[in-house]
């Protein structure tokens, strides 16, 4: 489950990676967040909570946007902008982890994403890492996301979200604790990746962390 000690009483959470490489990634990510905003609020608070139950206001947390080198994927492909969103509150909510990757696919699709190579180049994607601890093994989704650990493109927007978070899943290999309490884990898993480090980006009107 997430904690963060920045951020008591602990709050259960859904992330979701934002990315793109291709058109204008600052412009895609800045016209989508409003969209990711409306689709979200509309998800969660679509169904009335139990009789008597009071309805939790969700907080949306916006990383800062980082420009980063490629990982994986055909050579010589541009440079992503990626960024992350956490959603606080979801705790009392039905988890409904594939009518949320319904919703991102469409967003995708709305600026014009095309599947044409595995890991090519993108002008929009929406990678759902987590929805509390919840564990989905489904042909279409994953959580927690498998591959979050060794991404220093998603690992470096969550620790300037809050550096003590941690996120679900086993711990990480070589790390002898892992859980609420153990302190800034998400920044120390950084330097152990590869990767050339993500480059912080200044804040804008509208994207403004
Ligand atoms: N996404 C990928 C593969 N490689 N590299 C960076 N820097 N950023 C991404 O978002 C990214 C990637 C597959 O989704
Ligand atoms: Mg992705
Ligand atoms: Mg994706």
């Amino acid at each position: 489950m997430i904690a963060s000690l920045a951020d008591q009483p602990w709050a259960p959470s859904l992330a979701i990676a934002l990315g793109a490489n291709l058109g204008d990634p600052q412009a895609t990510l800045e016209a989508v967040r409003p969209l990711l905003q409306a689709l979200l609020e509309g998800l969660l608070q679509e169904r009335p909570p139990q009789p008597g139950a009071q309805r939790r206001p969700i907080r949306l947390r916006w990383s800062p946007l980082f420009r980063t080198e490629p990982v994986g994927g055909p050579p010589g492909q541009p440079a992503y902008l990626n960024g992350v969103l956490l959603v606080e509150g979801v705790g009392a909510l039905e988890p409904r982890p594939l009518e949320l990757l319904q919703g991102l696919q469409a967003l995708e699709e709305q600026f014009g994403r095309q599947r044409l190579e595995a890991w090519g180049p993108r002008t929009l994607d929406l990678d759902l890492l987590w929805w509390g601890d919840q564990v989905v093994q489904a042909p279409a989704l994953e959580l927690p996301h498998p591959r979050l650990q060794q991404r220093s493109f998603v690992l470096a927007p969550l620790a300037a979200i809050d550096p003590l978070l941690v996120p679900p899943g086993p711990a990480p290999a070589g790390a002898r604790r892992w859980g609420p309490g153990c302190g800034a884990l998400l920044a120390a898993l950084l330097p152990r990746l590869r990767e050339a480090a993500p480059q912080r980006l200044p804040g804008r009107a509208g994207w403004p962390e």
